[in-house]
């Protein structure tokens, strides 16, 4: 696939051919452990790497290669490596770039286990965090110590959509020598790709918009040839492989990435501005209003704003209310989803991240989430003003 084709070819064609050994048009799904192989040599070859084909499904699988080289594809990198979950994809990731010693700087603005990771477990494994507010690339300057390794940013953050400058924190990072990773989750690469902004490697949760409808788990990291053969021995270790059946649904769901993408920018762009015209609506977040603090940031690096929405309305009991209220929006966390999902992160998501810790991050009580799905904007804009008005 050539990288001159338009982003809806590629999404449906990259990674993908008919079958060789049957002419099958769709990727079939290889739903085996082990590969049989012609000879012990040829055994040998392939376990030293000196010849291609696969051994067992932990080490790779034709069809969880089909969704690896096409999210490379989309992303602009060289290659990727799937894994079995959006976590899997976080920790595999930084275990391959940091070790104990090793200094991280993190935004504020994470996924709940990324934050319970970095400021829990990474830290008894002797690494040490430092979390700054990411929409300043001076925070991140501010905070590099001699031992710093990596800078990890999540942009737009979960799930506050606070939008960190890629350019500018990359800059930093590669005048210092240090490894930056961003997820690119909320985005997806039709949004935004970091690479282009000198991010050296990008992670997913592809259970969102990559998967596209809310019937699997999966993840992927993806980079340089260098950073992903640094990754897997990582991943050969800790084990978290995708299922070939849900590399298939995935591969499938990126075909309409494009298109899904478009709905779900244009339907939460429509009901950002209604919520934020709505007089039990207190404040809107959401990077393609004027409104938001980082719109200018967003505009440089985002060709389009993504389908999460932030609001608040007067108080945690009122949140409650109108969550207990919706019909057609679907009371539950997750996002990404063709339908409208709607949570509360204080007491669902980030309910186990330390009070103090939600608040600096700027989870109020009263935010609710909103995953703007790709039904009709009127149909989903009559329903959160009944819940509103409940
Ligand atoms: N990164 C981001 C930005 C996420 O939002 C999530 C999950 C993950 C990584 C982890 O992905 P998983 O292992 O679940 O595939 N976010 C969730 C959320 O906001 N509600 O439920 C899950």
């Amino acid at each position: 696939m050539q990288g001159k084709s338009g982003i809806r070819t590629r999404a449906v064609h990259a990674g993908e051919s008919p079958d060789p050994a049957t002419g099958a048009l769709a990727t079939p799904i290889y739903q085996t452990a082990t590969f049989a192989y012609p000879s012990v040599e040829q055994a040998a070859a392939r376990f030293a790497h000196r010849e291609p084909g696969y051994v067992y499904t932990r080490y790779g699988n034709p069809t969880n290669a089909a969704f690896e080289a096409k999210l490379a594809e989309l992303e602009g990198a060289e290659a990727a490596l799937a894994v079995a979950s959006g976590m899997a994809a976080v920790t595999t990731a930084i275990l391959a770039s940091v070790k104990a010693g090793d200094h991280v700087v993190a935004g504020r603005s994470l996924y709940s286990s990324t934050q319970t990771f970095l400021s829990g477990r990474a830290r008894d494994f002797g690494i040490e965090v430092t979390f700054v507010d990411p929409s300043d690339p001076q925070n991140f300057k501010d905070a590099v110590r001699p031992h710093t390794r990596l800078f990890y940013i999540e942009t737009p953050g979960n799930p506050t959509l606070q939008i960190t400058p890629l350019a500018a924190v990359s800059d930093i990072a590669r005048e210092a020598g240090i490894r930056t990773l961003a997820d690119n989750t909320f985005a997806t690469p039709i949004n935004q790709r970091p690479r282009a902004f000198g991010i050296d490697a990008v992670i997913h949760s592809a259970t969102k918009y990559l998967g596209g409808h809310g019937d699997l788990l999966g993840g992927v990291i993806a980079g340089s040839r260098e950073f992903i053969d640094r990754v897997w021995p990582v991943h050969i270790e800790l084990g978290a492989v995708l299922s070939p059946f849900h590399a298939f649904l995935i591969t499938r769901g990126m075909q309409t990435l494009p298109l899904r993408i478009a709905a779900h920018n244009q339907n939460a762009l429509a009901i950002a501005r209604f919520l934020e015209n709505h007089p039990l609506v207190a404040r809107v977040t959401y990077p393609g209003l004027p409104s938001h603090p980082q719109h200018a940031t967003a505009i440089r690096q985002m060709t389009g704003f993504g389908g999460v929405i932030c609001f608040e309305v007067a108080d945690a009991e009122k949140g409650r209310r109108v969550m207990n209220a919706v019909r057609l929006c679907t009371l539950t966390v997750s996002l990404g989803d063709t339908k409208t999902l709607i949570c509360h992160p204080a007491s669902m998501t980030h309910a186990h991240v330390a009070s103090d810790l939600r608040l600096t991050a700027g989870i109020s009580d009263g935010l609710i989430r909103l995953s703007v799905g790709i039904e009709d904007p009127e149909d989903l804009m009559e329903d959160l003003d009944q819940a509103l008005r409940d």
